[in-house]
């Protein structure tokens, strides 16, 4: 079972050997059977969209240069839920030349059939670090397609820093939801308002209440070892506060981007958003909470919230296999907690000046399941963006208003500003294709052209939030809330670099080029 490399195997595989290379094979295949299980994560059964049969999915790993061969096999049959599926592999670049492998549904693909199979090949390049995977197809991430992806880095800059990394250090916060997306979405589109979550996840388990108590998830530690925890929030809506009773936490990488260490108690992190931090097990023998309470819409719109029994158990080897009985001393009053704007990368860039520049504006409709980009709700196509570009598509007038595409000039640096909002939400706006620097983090009012963080997601409002990203990677990438019930209600846009590039660049494979078709025709209710 090669999701279960055993710790030790992985640590010989860490350690610089320089024979090693050669025992690493370049390709890593992995198999997703996409199933309906009832599973009941927090205690109540449902029907559920898992890879594998669990939540969280199983965990990806890999090597940093290898390539991943992912086969999807389809094999969803319940009619509550979406029957087609994608899956895309977030916080990864991809090449203009893979792009077509990216996996955002009408963006770089269509989805997969109920029944159908297809191999998404995802070349890491010189990529490493924390990742996840998730259906990019509408809100179905929401009923549990979503796991982690790890590409472990043999000459890791940090790896003086801890002594565990591996699938037992994994952090996975997740919002959970009892029922199924489709009413859910009806429920939001009549509406207006965004479903309110029943419980949260911490690696696949949670409560909510006045449910059984569902024994917590254990994170096991011994006495005098570090460990690197990789915490990925894979939420669609809840915002989760981590943080470790008496535990200090070492950021050491955000979004697949290595930064100086710095140490805090607490970190809020934004959907789609993730950390790598050092914990230190030099406290007494015992059991700690691990704390991720969330905010995410009125608890009083949803009886079973609280926010509260969101949380993990870290045990010390010699403790009682029992709760902690400390009390939770990291509240949201207590504690440092991370500001964005404090983090810079381990190998600072000064970002180009910007080539281009654009605002976007994000506005919601009161009452309505409608967010507007500059006053455009965007709406998947029928057919997919680089299917378009492919068939020749090259100005913004090419594709639908609706699509709300920018097409933008190859190798140049863009500049994209969000201006201050008056409410204090944060949209996690995720970008494909790139990572960005954050030139104006939400979290200060300072701009940063010296040596500003680079990740993949970002939160906008508040004070404002200001990027940078290069069109080195031609492709049509998608940049949206990671908020998935906003980006189904339009908070979405894509950034077309380069058509003609991507022209030269993409040639599909015929296994691709038949998605469309078999989707197309389907009945609705299949798709
Ligand atoms: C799911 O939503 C439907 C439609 O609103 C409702 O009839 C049903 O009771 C809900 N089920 C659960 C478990 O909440
Ligand atoms: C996850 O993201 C959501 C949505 O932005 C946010 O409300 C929540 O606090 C985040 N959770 C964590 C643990 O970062
Ligand atoms: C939420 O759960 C905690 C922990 O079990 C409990 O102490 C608290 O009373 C609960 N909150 C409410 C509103 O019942
Ligand atoms: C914050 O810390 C103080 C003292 O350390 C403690 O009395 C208090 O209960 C803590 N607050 C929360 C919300 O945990
Ligand atoms: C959006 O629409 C409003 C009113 O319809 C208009 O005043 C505003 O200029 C528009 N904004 C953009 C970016 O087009
Ligand atoms: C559309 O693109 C073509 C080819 O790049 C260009 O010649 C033409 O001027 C563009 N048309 C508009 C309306 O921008
Ligand atoms: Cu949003």
């Amino acid at each position: 079972m090669h999701f279960l490399l055993a710790s030790t195997a992985l640590l010989a595989l860490l350690k610089p050997d320089p024979t090693s290379a050669a025992t690493i094979p370049s390709v890593k295949s992995v198999t997703l059977d996409i199933v309906n299980k009832n599973l009941a994560p927090d205690g109540f059964l449902r029907s559920t969209v898992v890879a594998n049969g669990q939540y969280p999915g199983p965990a990806i790993t890999a090597i940093k240069g290898q390539t991943l061969q992912v086969l999807v096999n389809n094999k969803l049959t319940d009619p509550t839920m979406r029957r087609s599926t994608t899956v895309s592999f977030d916080g990864i670049f991809q090449t203009s030349e893979n792009a077509y492998n990216e996996g955002t549904a009408f963006v770089t693909t269509c989805p997969i059939a109920p029944g159908a199979s297809y191999t998404y090949e995802v070349d890491l390049a010189d990529q490493a670090g924390t990742f996840w995977y998730h259906s990019e197809l509408s809100v179905q991430y929401v009923d549990g397609l979503r796991g982690a992806l790890i590409v472990y880095d043999p000459d890791d800059p940090h790896r003086s820093l801890y002594d565990v990394d591996d699938l037992t250090t994994l952090l996975q916060l997740g919002d959970w939801w009892q029922n199924s997306t489709l009413p859910l979405l009806a429920g939001y589109e009549a509406t207006g308002i965004v479903p309110v979550s029943d419980s949260g996840t911490v690696n696949g388990i949670g409560r909510y209440q006045g449910g059984p108590a569902v024994p917590f998830a254990v994170t096991n530690v011994v006495y005098g070892k570090r460990y690197r925890l990789r915490i990925i929030n894979q939420s669609a809506r809840n915002v989760f506060t981590v943080s470790i009773d008496n535990h200090p936490l070492t950021i050491i990488e955000v979004d697949g981007v290595n930064t100086v260490p710095h140490t805090v108690d607490k970190i809020g992190m934004l959907a789609g958003q993730r950390y790598s931090v050092v914990i230190n097990a030099n406290q007494p023998v015992a059991n700690y909470w691990i704390n991720a309470p969330f905010v995410g819409g009125l608890p009083a719109r949803n009886l079973h919230q609280n926010a509260t029994l969101s949380r993990s158990i870290l045990r010390y080897k010699g403790a009682p296999i029992a709760e902690p009985t400390t009390p939770w001393t990291l509240g949201p009053e207590n504690g440092t907690a991370l500001v964005e704007a404090d983090l810079s990368p381990l190998v600072a860039t000064v970002p180009p000046p910007p080539d281009v520049t654009m605002t976007l504006d994000l506005q919601v409709i009161a009452g309505q399941a409608i967010w507007n980009v500059n006053n455009i709700s965007y709406l998947a196509p029928k057919v997919p963006t680089l299917n378009k570009v492919l068939a020749g598509a090259t100005n913004a007038s090419d594709f639908d208003p609706t699509e709300n595409t920018f097409v933008l000039p190859a190798h140049k640096t863009i500049e994209i500003e969000f201006p201050p909002t008056d409410d204090d939400d944060a949209h996690p706006f995720h970008l494909h294709g790139a990572n960005f620097w954050v030139i104006k983090s939400m979290s200060s009012p300072d701009v940063n052209t010296v040596n500003p963080l680079r990740r993949d997601v970002v939160g906008v409002g508040g004070t404002g939030t200001t990027i940078r990203f290069r069109t080195d990677n031609p492709g049509p990438w998608m940049f949206h809330c990671h908020i998935f019930w906003h980006k189904q209600a339009g908070l979405a846009t894509v950034m077309l670099s380069s058509p003609a590039d991507i022209r030269q660049a993409v040639h599909p494979s015929r296994a691709w080029q038949a998605l469309c078709p078999a989707y197309n025709a389907l009945p609705a209710e299949l798709q």
